[in-house]
């Protein structure tokens, strides 16, 4: 790259990821899956995108795969950050220094060449993210988002979804329309102040429910909590809820770096131990964790559930 390295200024208040996070006490069964964190540039050498809302700190690959050993993970599944728009050059970079341990959930646009969505696939990537979350991005239009999915749709790629869940009634004809297998970020954020039962939360469950196609990460105690930490207490009922009734069709992830925290920064650590409060036998831990991220991001090594 012969462009001048970037500086930025990271985003007054932004609060750095955690330096030295504590040892967990909850070990993860072998070959579990983060399927959810991301990587911020470097800058100097991935500049983050013109059109982003923040600039976070840097946190790059290596330090993710040194979070990865330290936790007890095997593997990564990277989502790309609104903060690089579809410029995916830093997440292709991280899956390519990963020996195989990790897959990219991409953002693109419609009009990517054939060659470069073909590139992104030989790198790794099996998914695009659809962001409707409008402090981290403008309203994206539907034609465009349905051009990419029936582009990606040949390649056995997902959808990953973002929203919040009071947009949830208005998009929910847009996402059930989606032709490929779509994953809810953070079982759409629900307002954990809400009853789990109450009718917010059971539209989320009915979109599950009814839409086999449809995954949720079971992800963000840290960010959906208003209890805090160091148990996130409010959230796991939520959390419980939809591993328990939806086993075969949800994913877990750390979040690092954890963009946009603005009450406090976790100890990833604390994100791992709440893992056997959601997930509450070794049945469902080996499912959250292993079975179905491979059988979505590596079926070819997938060898079928332990039940
Ligand atoms: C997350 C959450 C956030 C940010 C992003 O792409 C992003 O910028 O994902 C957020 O601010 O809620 O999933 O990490």
């Amino acid at each position: 790259m012969n462009e001048r390295a970037a500086t930025f200024e990271k985003t007054p208040g932004w609060l750095d990821w955690h330096p030295r996070p504590s040892k967990p006490g909850f070990v993860p069964p072998p070959g579990a899956v983060d399927a959810h964190c991301h990587v911020f540039g470097p800058g100097a050498k991935f500049p983050f995108a013109p059109e982003r809302k923040y600039t976070p700190c840097d946190a790059s690959k290596d330090q993710l795969y040194a979070l990865r050993d330290h936790l007890g993970f095997s593997r990564n599944v990277i989502v790309q950050a609104t903060c690089h728009g579809s410029d995916n050059r830093a997440l292709v970079d991280a899956i390519a220094h990963s020996n195989g341990r990790a897959r990219g959930v991409a953002s693109i646009k419609p009009e990517i060449s054939d060659d470069d969505l073909n590139a992104l696939n030989a790198a790794g990537v099996r998914g695009v993210r659809f962001n409707f979350v409008k402090r981290l991005v403008d309203a994206l239009p539907r034609e465009p988002l349905m051009e990419i999915a029936s582009r990606i749709r040949p390649l056995g790629w997902h959808i990953v979804i973002y929203f919040e869940a009071p947009e949830l009634p208005e998009l929910y004809d847009f996402f059930t329309s989606l032709p490929t297998p779509v994953v809810v970020d953070h079982m759409g954020r629900p307002d954990v102040s809400k009853p789990v039962h109450g009718p917010e939360f059971e539209l989320f469950i009915k979109l599950m429910c009814e839409n086999e196609n449809f995954w949720s990460k079971v992800t963000c105690p840290e960010r959906l909590s208003n209890e805090g930490p160091p148990h996130y207490a409010d959230v796991a009922p939520f959390a419980r809820r939809v591993v328990e009734e939806f086993p075969d069709r949800v994913l877990w992830g750390t979040d690092w770096p954890h963009p946009n925290l603005k009450s406090h920064m976790p100890d990833d650590a604390w994100l791992v131990d709440f893992i056997p409060r959601i997930a509450t036998t070794p049945q469902l831990q080996q499912k959250l964790l292993v079975d179905n991220p491979m059988r979505l991001y590596w079926p070819e090594e997938h060898k079928g559930e332990a039940q």
